[in-house]
């Protein structure tokens, strides 16, 4: 089993490439923003509450976050490995993911950081905003999520940069450079499916 994390910051690219590196790798794509959308659309308990904090660009709590990614990771026991994609966030959840991929027999392998500098950022969550219809991507909102991200999300990468798993990469090139960029770092792990 191989288990990634897809770090960086909002609009920095992690959906996208996540997408290009489950087609690659056949891994399995986890993306607590995806989850957390779904529950919203459905407006269950759970999506109500996380509602209210993502629309304000602020970090769902912790223990709501966890729990969902518990469940998805049961749900697959068969899966060649996992990419996580926006999750970690905070050190809580990097500190409960590693226990629960403990639990499995099983770590996290590798740590990609996609770098992009902020104006890219604003750029381009904005231009997602005039087509996504998602309440978080206005200028206001995506401004308070990259001050979350530098807060909250960024100690993170000194998390895994300690245990020696994290790879910084340039990701303000187009969609298919930054893809060729990662590639190169998975493919020292894994060959592609
Ligand atoms: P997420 O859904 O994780 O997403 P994101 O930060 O908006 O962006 P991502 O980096 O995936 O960008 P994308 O590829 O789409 O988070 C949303 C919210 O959910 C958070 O603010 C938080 O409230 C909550 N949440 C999620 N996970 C959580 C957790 N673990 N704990 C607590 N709360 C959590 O790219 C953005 C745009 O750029 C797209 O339009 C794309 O087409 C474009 N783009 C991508 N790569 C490009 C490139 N190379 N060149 C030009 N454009 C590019």
């Amino acid at each position: 089993m191989f288990n990634l994390i897809l770090f960086g910051p909002p609009g920095s690219g992690k959906g996208t490439q996540s997408a290009n590196i489950t087609d690659t790798y056949q891994l399995q794509h986890v993306s607590t923003g995806d989850l957390l959308r779904d529950e919203v659309s459905r407006k269950t308990p759970l999506g109500v509450e996380a509602k209210k904090y993502m629309d304000q660009g602020l970090l769902v709590p912790d223990e709501v976050v966890i729990g969902m990614i518990s469940s998805k990771i049961d749900d697959t026991p068969e899966a060649r490995g996992f990419i996580f994609d926006g999750f970690p966030r905070t050190k809580a959840q990097a500190e409960a993911l590693d226990k629960l991929l403990e639990f499995k027999n099983t770590e996290i392998h590798l740590v990609l950081a996609l770098e992009v500098p902020e104006v890219e950022l604003i750029k381009r969550l904005v231009g997602r905003g005039a087509t996504s219809g998602r309440s978080d991507d206005n200028e206001e909102v995506i401004v308070k999520r990259i001050k979350e991200y530098h807060a909250k999300t960024e100690p993170v990468a000194g998390y895994y940069f300690a245990q020696g798993k994290l790879e910084r990469i340039k990701g303000d090139g187009t969609i298919d450079e930054t893809f060729k960029l990662l590639s190169k770092e998975v493919d020292k792990y894994l060959l592609p499916a």
